[in-house]
């Protein structure tokens, strides 16, 4: 059963959102990754919210470039956490991306990252939190996650 469905908006992003699905990977997280659009595709975006809300997906992971409607499109349909990553697309260097994804109106949120793969990172890291609010062993490997980073932190500094 799935726990956490990532969606983009064309297969051309998908190079940028890979590490968003190798982080659910390492720390053990089911999940669904695929291609829908707002623009393009908004039945299909509408009726995979429902079918995979039926599934048990937890939190939805939206990633889109250009006018980025998708995360929206999708906080539209659904009051289970919705993460948004504004995708770099065109000249505006992704401002329209992440313009578009953050400024929800009031009472459709869109937790919103960091444009490409810094928010793809961060966009698994906050779906597992969000995810191990009610599973302690989900807690204990994003702590250990954490220990490996703050230990390599300090192994850097030696280096120096
Ligand atoms: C958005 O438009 C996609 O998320 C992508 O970032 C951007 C360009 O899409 P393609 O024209 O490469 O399919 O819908």
């Amino acid at each position: 059963m799935p726990q956490v469905a990532i969606f983009m908006g064309s297969k051309s992003d998908e190079s940028t959102i890979r590490p968003c699905a190798d982080i659910l990977d390492k720390l053990d997280i089911s999940y669904v990754f695929t291609i829908t659009s707002a623009h393009r595709t908004p039945e299909r975006t509408a009726t995979l919210v429902a079918e995979l809300e039926r599934d048990g997906v937890q939190v939805f992971i939206c990633a889109a470039g250009l006018a980025a409607h998708l995360a929206g499109a999708v906080a539209a349909k659904t009051i289970r956490p919705v993460l948004g990553i504004p995708v770099t697309a065109s000249s505006l260097g992704g401002m329209d991306a992440l313009l578009a994804t953050v400024q929800m109106p009031p009472g459709f949120p869109v937790g919103t990252l960091a444009l490409d793969k810094v928010g793809a990172r961060n966009a698994a890291w906050l779906a597992a939190q969000i995810l191990a609010l009610h599973d302690p062993a989900l807690a204990r490997r994003i702590m250990d996650e954490r220990q490996k980073m703050i230990a390599q932190v300090e192994e850097d500094a030696h280096t120096l």
